[in-house]
């Protein structure tokens, strides 16, 4: 057993707690990691509201962390102690039906356990006056220590800041994979961003990068414009200046629709109304945000039957041992530029700051430095 300050969400609403946690050793296939930073994400602010239907109390929230491995369990190869990783709420373990399938990033390896906030083995090595912590996402990068199975980690290069890169395990990574890899969006296309947080924004950086024509940026909070531009949004709309349901304003604004569109906030309506402002025919719209459980998305089937098509996306589609490094690489050339995101930083001892920025919408993401 080793001693680790951690933020606990001991409760749904809570403030998280920072106590010093017992961190078990890691079992079979398992690693122990040192968390140097981790991103906040919105997700970690939606479970700790109560409405993910994963989420199990207490646990150890984030999943937006890079660390470096200070001890391997048995059996354990393809890591070792010294390496720089990237744990994954994705798993990636090359052996299951869909990581075989070429087909999905949804390795099905620890899923199951994973979203029960335990270990593979059935068990938390968190505890906290002898009672059990949970795991969250497989990740929990709220913990000055964390255990992860050996299939979460992407193990990155040692030159790479951990406490930039940290953003590429979740955010950043999920954006620009969204519109690469499951929308594949086309040089010339017309793009919709809905929602301008580090997601929204990361989305941006990926419609650019496919050669985007025009990319159009909607936020209802316009403080979040001066970013898109400077990342390559052409057009800015906020859905309070209009009458008009915003799906009708896009589809004016782009001759009957845009060729692809993405929502990243978790608001069913507004997935409605991304899907709806895609062009007849062809338009193709990716939904990231995650909703509440239990909400569910409408439309009428006419708008699917002329030839709209809907798609969502996890962690942008990209399998993370294989493909973090190319994006860590990238993000070194200043490709992708990490530091526009990096609003704020703070000691663990803050991380409730960080969730209060997110909700005021003053931050695109904290970096937690441990
Ligand atoms: P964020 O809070 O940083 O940003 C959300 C943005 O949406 C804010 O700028 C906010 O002003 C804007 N917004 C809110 N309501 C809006 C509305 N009605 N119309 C237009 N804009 C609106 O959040 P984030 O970290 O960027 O995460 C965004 C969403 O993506 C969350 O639901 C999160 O859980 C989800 N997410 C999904 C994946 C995945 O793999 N699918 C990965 C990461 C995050
Ligand atoms: N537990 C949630 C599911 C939330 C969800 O959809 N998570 C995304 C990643 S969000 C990262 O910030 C995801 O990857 N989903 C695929 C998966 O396997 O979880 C709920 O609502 O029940
Ligand atoms: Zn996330």
């Amino acid at each position: 057993m080793i001693k680790s300050r951690a933020a606990v969400a001991f409760a749904p609403n809570e403030p998280l707690k920072i106590v010093e946690v017992d961190v078990a050793p890691p079992q079979a296939g398992e690693v122990l990691v040192r968390i140097v930073a981790s991103g906040v994400c919105h997700t970690d602010a939606y479970t700790l509201s109560g409405q993910d239907s994963e989420g199990v109390f207490p646990c150890i929230l984030g999943h937006e962390g890079g660390g470096i491995v200070e001890a391997v369990g048995e059996g354990v190869t393809s890591v070792k102690v010294g390496d720089h990783v990237i744990p994954l709420y994705t798993a990636e373990c090359r052996e299951c039906k869909f990581c075989k399938s070429g087909k999905t990033n949804l390795c099905s390896s620890v899923r199951t356990t994973q979203g029960k906030g335990l270990m593979p083995d059935g068990t938390s090595r968190f505890s906290y006056n002898g009672e059990p912590v949970y795991h969250y996402m497989g990740c929990s990068t709220f913990s000055e220590y964390t255990v992860l199975p050996e299939v979460s980690v992407a193990v990155i290069p040692k030159e790479a800041p951990l406490e930039k890169v940290c953003l590429l395990g979740c955010g950043v990574t999920t954006g620009i994979g969204a519109v690469l890899n499951t929308a594949k969006v086309e040089a010339g296309a017309t793009v919709a961003i809905f929602g301008l947080g580090g997601i929204g924004l990361a989305a941006i950086i990926g419609a650019k990068m496919a050669g985007a024509s025009r990319i159009i940026a909607v936020d209802i909070n316009p403080s979040k414009f001066a970013i898109a531009e400077e990342l390559g949004a052409t057009d800015f709309v906020n859905p309070k200046e209009h009458e008009k349901p915003i799906q009708e304003v896009i589809v004016d604004m782009t001759d009957g629709g845009v060729d692809y569109s993405f929502e990243c906030v978790g608001n069913v309506q507004l997935m409605r109304a991304a899907l709806e402002c895609c062009h007849k025919g062809w338009g193709e719209s990716t939904i990231i945000g995650v909703a509440p459980a239990g909400a569910e998305i409408s439309t009428r089937p006419f708008q699917l039957v002329t030839g709209r098509v809907w798609r969502g996306s996890a962690f942008g589609g990209v399998k993370g041992r294989t493909e973090l490094p190319s994006y860590v690489a990238k993000a070194q050339t200043g490709e992708i530029p990490l530091d526009t995101f990096i609003t704020h930083t703070m000691g663990l001892e803050r991380i409730n700051e960080a969730f209060d920025l997110m909700h005021e919408g003053k931050s695109i993401r904290t970096v937690i430095h441990f």
